[in-house]
């Protein structure tokens, strides 16, 4: 059967096969939802379930009518969203009853890019895909296997880590990967051993109830919680504000968030971290920093010898409960002593200065951060980061003096080279004002269920299953270890290993997401690896670009067809199905299905991963999602069915759950306060465990790897930007612009571009351009213009506005799935992706690549790229068609 006609795609609609044709005209209007349904049944029942449209999975009451989900609304029971959903989430019921669905498993069944399909039935398609898996192993080795999953808001994203480990691959990525989140999770947890203070990826829990929280000013640093995560931490920011919390925004364009704010900073797109160490260098200068605290706290007053960059210790600990012995300068008696933790009243310690201990040079890591920060006065960060100079300092000024205050950073300074490096400045700033664990403060250690802990949330990874030589193999994370805390690969090392067969072949490949190419950088240079694959398997709920370039296509559930466990502010609760559609599958089980397949072709490995008593801690694969929750909710002594009835409830009460300064709280193995959850038991803000973790893998790697190219630096600096204004002269004569994205509100990923609703409210993504540097590209605002960086060029809407700063622009991801079926399957009119930067250099720690911050190029264009649908009325063949639930699929 053939698919590439608008015909084409009725006759495969009225075959009952989803092919990757839009859907045709006639298709029932919103309200027939409402209609029949089964016959004789009058029944609406309200599920209590919760919304995965987003990470935020708001509590959702959903209504359901004699088998249909005629209604969404929010769950007031739901802490954090406290009732409120978004547009995203509310668009659930267009997404489940999309006419597109991918229904059921289809193979190809001519050319690779040709878009003819046939149904398989589950079996036949986990059988060939089970067999391409065998013999890319058995030919090439089962590295030869790469699997990617979506990033933000996937709930699985370790059943692909485990089931990576399991067949015994390493390489495994999501394209959020080393640019979202991974690099604030490191340093967070080196330098803190905490929670993060993210609000877009649900952190922050102190600011959740705000006639409790006494925070009083809060730092929005590239994260804009208005678009990211509107009826959860968009919210609750407005709740604060409403009650008087003052807030500073570091945000190239004028967000909602930016508009309320009490200092705004539109800083260029890429210098965060030169912005960060002036503001450290101006609270160390004028000493606004809390001198008690970060003495007895964090590890700054220890000696390094300057050598080797190492901290100076007095001993070992032999005791896995105690720490090594630190060396101090004590100003009673001018000389070295060890300090035992937690603190010694009989010592004096100095913060700054320069020693000589048994011949070798000695600084404080307070003298070293300090030298670190030195060149970064006000001035110099004004001019780097665009910005003026007294506005800085009364932002910074505001978060110093009216205090309790706290930072919470985004994905915008995880998606740049600067990656790990702003993270790890970030947290200097709020640790040196003693920011953690305090009432107001963001950095947390409020109580858990238990139920999600790492590594085992909510699928344990099984990380002893992958042998050491295979882990050894894991591509870029020799040079990138801080991968290794995510048991992930480095999306252009697989990328590269894919092309050119070095340093060893990847031939198979399986995502479970939306539209790779839409969401990696630089997607064009991801054609030839895809043209060298011998399998591509591509799970999800609707075709996407990267569909047709697949062998087989497998209909992923929709969220209101699935169930799992959600842990909001010291609440459990539970999605539930609403429905179930076609043969589609949960994607957890899927790859519990697929290693049974391999099982049974002779893997033993996958064989092993259903005996309970080889997997142990590790779970044993399970044959239905029942099964697998059961697991967890055995834990507090329900099953999951008993759970889902009696969900959402508070796992503690609340004064128990919210618990302060858990640092100060006597560990009753040592008799002593248990501190911070670091090697020290301090705030590591000389972090010497970067050298460690360079050197070895230690502690993410399971296994001692080689050591990278150079060592990773234990404080922060700031680099430029490899493609910028200043550093790249030359280039920016014809690429002047500095291009950066952020969320709409409207879209998550490259999910939801087919929603008829949405795509009428933003049907194209906007370009933000000052007025001076459109006056200067010859554009007016609603023009189409071309984007041009060095890599491709795209279209977008010019957006002429003040509320970006004249050197940068500003652009969405966007893909079209109305052209699937056209040469370009809808990946290159308005991909912002088509211009960012895949290649080295990376940052070090974790191989980010550049996805914001880099040069580009304004032109007006004719007109809209051809074929694109921007009218109402265009997006009519993709209204719901409302469908009858069907039973699960068993395998
Ligand atoms: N230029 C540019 N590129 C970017 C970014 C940017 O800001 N600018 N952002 C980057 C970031 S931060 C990220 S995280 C990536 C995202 O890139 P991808 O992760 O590839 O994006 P999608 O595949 O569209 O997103 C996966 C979607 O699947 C949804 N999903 C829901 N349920 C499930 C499930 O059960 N399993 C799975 N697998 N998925 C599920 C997730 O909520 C999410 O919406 O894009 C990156 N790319
Ligand atoms: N609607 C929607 N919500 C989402 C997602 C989505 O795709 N759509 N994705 C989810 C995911 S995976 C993630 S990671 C989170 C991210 O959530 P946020 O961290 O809030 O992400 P963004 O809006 O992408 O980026 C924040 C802001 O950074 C600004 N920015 C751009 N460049 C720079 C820069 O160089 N420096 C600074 N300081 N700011 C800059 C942007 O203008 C933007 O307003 O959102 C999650 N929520
Ligand atoms: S913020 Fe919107 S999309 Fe995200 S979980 Fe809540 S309702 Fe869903
Ligand atoms: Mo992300």
């Amino acid at each position: 059967m053939q698919a590439n006609t608008f015909s084409q795609a009725e006759f495969l609609a009225a075959a009952g096969i989803g092919g990757l044709c839009p859907a045709q005209d006639d298709t029932p209007a919103f309200a027939a939802l409402e209609g029949e349904g089964r016959a004789g049944a009058d029944e609406t029942r309200i599920v209590k379930t919760c919304c995965r449209a987003c990470i935020a999975n708001c509590g959702v009451l959903a209504t359901v009518r004699n088998g249909r989900v005629v209604k969404l609304q929010g769950n007031p029971e739901d802490p954090m969203s406290k009732g409120r959903m978004c547009a995203k989430g509310l668009s659930g019921i267009q997404a489940l009853y999309h006419p597109n669905r991918n229904k059921y498993p289809l193979i190809r069944a001519g050319e690779r890019g040709e878009n003819k399909w046939r149904r398989a039935s589950w079996d036949e398609a986990l059988e060939y895909i089970a067999k391409g898996l065998m013999k890319v192993r058995e030919q090439y080795g089962a590295e030869a296997v790469a699997c990617s999953t979506g990033g933000g808001g996937n709930p699985e994203i370790w059943s692909i880590a485990r089931f990576c480990n399991i067949f015994g691959t390493p390489n495994w990525f999501e394209p959020g990967c080393a640019q979202c989140y991974l690099p604030r999770v490191l340093a967070y947890t080196m330098m803190y051993g905490g929670v993060d203070p993210s609000i877009a990826d649900s952190n922050a829990l102190e600011l959740y109830f705000p006639d409790e929280t006494p925070i009083k000013t809060l730092v929005l640093w590239g994260t804009a919680p208005s678009y990211s995560c509107p009826a959860s931490g968009g919210g609750m920011v407005s709740d604060l504000r409403a009650k008087g919390v003052k807030t500073v925004v570091v945000d190239p364009r004028m967000t909602p968030d930016a508009a309320k704010s009490d200092v705004w900073l539109p800083i260029r797109p890429g210098s965060d971290v030169a912005l960060m160490l002036a503001w450290i260098r101006y609270i160390l200068e004028h000493k606004l920093f809390d001198r008690d605290f970060v003495r007895k706290w964090t590890n700054l007053p220890y000696l390094v010898d300057v050598e080797s960059k190492m901290l100076l210790r007095a001993e070992k600990s032999q005791d896995p409960d105690e720490p090594d012995t630190f060396v101090v300068w004590d100003q009673k008696t001018a000389g070295p002593r060890p300090l035992p933790y937690p603190w010694d009243d009989a010592l004096d310690p100095a913060l700054e200065g320069t020693f000589t201990v048994d011949g070798r040079r000695c600084k404080t890591g307070f003298q070293l951060l300090w030298e670190r920060v030195q060149a970064y006065t006000l001035e110099k960060a004004a001019e780097l980061c665009w910005l003026d100079a007294e506005r800085i300092e009364r932002a910074i000024r505001l978060f110093t003096d009216n205090s309790p205050s706290g930072l919470a950073i985004g994905v915008a300074t995880d998606q740049g080279a600067n990656s790990v490096q702003a993270a790890m400045a970030a947290a200097t700033i709020d640790l040196l004002m003693g920011n953690v664990e305090r009432p107001g403060a963001l950095l947390q250690r409020f109580r858990t269920s238990g139920l999600f802990d790492m590594p085992n949330y909510p699928v344990p990874i099984a990380a002893r299953m992958l042998p050491e030589e295979q882990l050894k193999k894991r591509l870029g994370a020799n040079e990138h270890k801080g991968l290794h805390i995510w048991f992930a690969g480095h999306p252009s090392s697989i990328r590269d290993a894919m092309i050119t067969g070095k340093p060893y072949p990847v031939k198979a490949w399986i995502d479970r997401s939306g539209n790779k190419l839409g969401a990696v950088a630089d997607s064009q240079s991801w054609l030839p690896a895809i043209e060298n694959m011998d399998l591509i398997v591509h799970m999800y709920t609707t075709p996407t670009s990267f569909s047709a370039y697949a062998d087989v296509l497998l209909p992923a559930e929709e969220w209101l067809e699935t169930d799992m466990m959600v842990e909001t502010c010291n609440k459990l609760f539970a999605r539930q199905a609403a429905t179930h559609l076609w043969e589609t599958m949960d994607e957890t089980l899927f790859w519990s299905r697929l290693a049974k397949k391999c099982a049974e072709l002779g893997h033993e490995r996958c064989r092993l991963a259903f005996d309970p008593e080889f997997m142990g801690k590790d779970l044993a694969y399970w044959d239905s999602m029942d099964e697998f929750f059961t697991h967890f909710t055995s834990r507090i002594g329900l099953t999951w069915k008993q759970f889902k009835e009696k969900a959402p409830f508070e796992y503690l009460p609340r004064d128990q759950w919210r618990s302060y300064y858990v640092y100060r709280q006597t560990d009753p193995k040592t008799g002593k306060p248990g501190g911070f959850a670091t090697p020290s038991k301090k705030l590591e803000l000389y972090l010497e465990s970067m050298i460690t973790l360079s050197r070895t893998g230690k502690p993410f790697s399971l296994y001692e790897l080689p050591p990278a190219s150079r060592d990773y630096d234990p404080l922060p600096y700031y680099f430029e930007p490899y493609e910028s204004p200043i550093a790249s002269t030359e280039l920016a004569k014809e690429y002047p612009l500095v291009l950066t994205s952020g969320r709409v509100p409207f879209y998550h990923h490259g999910t939801l571009r087919n929603i008829p609703w949405l795509r009428e409210i933003y049907p194209a993504p906007e370009l933000w351009i000052h007025p001076t540097a459109a006056g200067q590209c010859g554009v007016a605002d609603g023009d189409w213009v071309w984007v041009a960086s060095q890599r491709g060029r795209t279209q977008a809407i010019a957006r002429v506005t003040e509320g970006i700063n004249p050197g940068t622009v500003c652009m969405e991801r966007f893909w079209n799935p109305e052209k699937l079926n056209t040469p370009t399957h809808g990946w290159r009119e308005m991909n912002v992706n088509m211009l960012t930067k895949a290649d080295a250099p990376f940052n070090d720690v974790v191989g980010t690549y550049t996805l914001r911050g880099f040069l580009v190029k304004v032109t007006k264009a004719e007109g809209p790229p051809e074929g694109v649908w921007l009218k109402p009325e265009d997006f009519k063949p993709w209204l719901p068609q409302p469908t009858e639930p069907t039973p699960e699929v068993r395998v």
